[in-house]
């Protein structure tokens, strides 16, 4: 693997402050980050204003790309994924329906507010800290719409923590979470990053933003994922026992109680046959279609989700898990909207 792979988007530049003033350099920072929220706050408005005038609905899906690569313990590819994700959900070789019948050319049932311009403002200088509050904000922005529920397209895993923040803290309460990964992501810190994409269920269940939390798909756990899993609460159902749990994980009703449910679904919970394209290749998942009965049949409220972790640099050449991680979009999108 190349090290540009390893070490991320080359075409970013730190930004030399030596000899200028911090003040002027934030200022900056501060301009352009206000530009950002600027273009996805009228977009959602937009959006917003367009589906109530269409009338009927009480929740509509809207996308929101988030392409950061950086946390990432490994590839830095998702930064890449949330264009080629829009590429393929459009793609001529299918068509709008979804599988149960909605019909995403209805800007009712699907609008799109755009990329939070994750490298433009890192370009910037932007810290983490300040990162991930964009991130929420953004959220935040599109959830203002009301009918309009966030639907992120990742991205590494490490954005769920700020979407999640965002969403727990505009309904004024916590959410449950189905979270589909071949992968825990509950470390402590990864590598000494507290925002490691193997770290974002740590941060999302320390802040309470989450009452139960269901992880499905588990199959490179380490001893302290289990014992933070535990420490947590966390329902973590292992692919070992899938075929035992398989009944409890079609049938899941979940937020009753609480502001609503967000599911979480990286990719790379699929086994690899169906789905290549991700950073952490990890044989005995899922298959697509466990994948869509379970969310097809979730008795749910789902608020928001986000679809992370697809690695474009690792497709193939036909753009096969392009084409999947579209499909869990579409599918997604049908569950949010009604
Ligand atoms: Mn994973």
């Amino acid at each position: 693997m190349s090290t540009i792979m390893q070490r991320g988007i080359h075409y970013l530049q730190r930004l030399n402050t030596a000899n200028v003033p911090a003040a002027l350099i934030e200022k900056g920072q501060n301009r352009v980050i206000d530009a950002s929220l600027t273009l996805i706050r009228e977009r959602a408005k937009l959006k917003g204003e367009l589906v109530r005038a269409l009338g009927g609905v009480v929740a509509s899906t809207s996308l929101l790309g988030v392409p950061l690569g950086h946390n990432s313990s490994f590839l830095q590819g998702p930064a890449f994924a949330p264009p080629r994700i829009r590429e393929a959900i459009w793609c001529g070789s299918t068509n709008s329906s979804t599988e149960e019948g909605k019909e995403l050319n209805d800007p009712r049932v699907l609008t799109d507010v755009g990329d939070v311009p994750v490298q433009e403002i890192r370009d910037c200088g932007v810290e983490d800290d300040r990162l991930m509050n964009v991130i929420s904000e953004s959220v935040k922005l599109v959830m203002e719409e009301d009918p309009l529920r966030p639907l992120v397209l990742g991205g590494d895993h490490s954005i769920s923590f700020p979407v999640v923040r965002a969403v727990s803290e505009k309904l004024g309460g916590p959410v449950d979470i189905l979270h589909l990964d071949a992968h825990p992501d509950i470390y402590d810190a990864f590598e000494g990053n507290k925002y490691s994409h193997a770290s974002s269920f740590a941060r999302i269940m320390e802040g309470g933003y989450a009452r139960r939390l269901l992880q499905v798909g588990l199959r490179s756990i380490t001893n302290e994922g289990r014992e933070q899993g535990k420490r947590f609460g966390v329902e973590q159902y292992e692919m070992r026992t899938f075929s035992r749990d398989r009944h409890i994980l079609e049938n899941l009703k979940l937020g009753d109680g609480v502001k609503g449910v967000y599911v979480s679904v990286d990719v790379d919970c699929l086994d690899p046959a169906f789905a290549p394209g991700v950073s952490h290749i990890e044989p005995g998942g899922l298959s697509f279609r466990d994948v869509l009965n379970i969310l097809h049949n979730l008795q749910a409220d789902v608020v928001a989700a986000d679809v992370v972790e697809f690695n474009p640099q690792r497709d193939t050449v036909d753009g096969m898990t392009a084409m999947v991680a579209a499909k869990l979009v579409r599918e997604l999108t049908a569950k949010i909207s009604k």
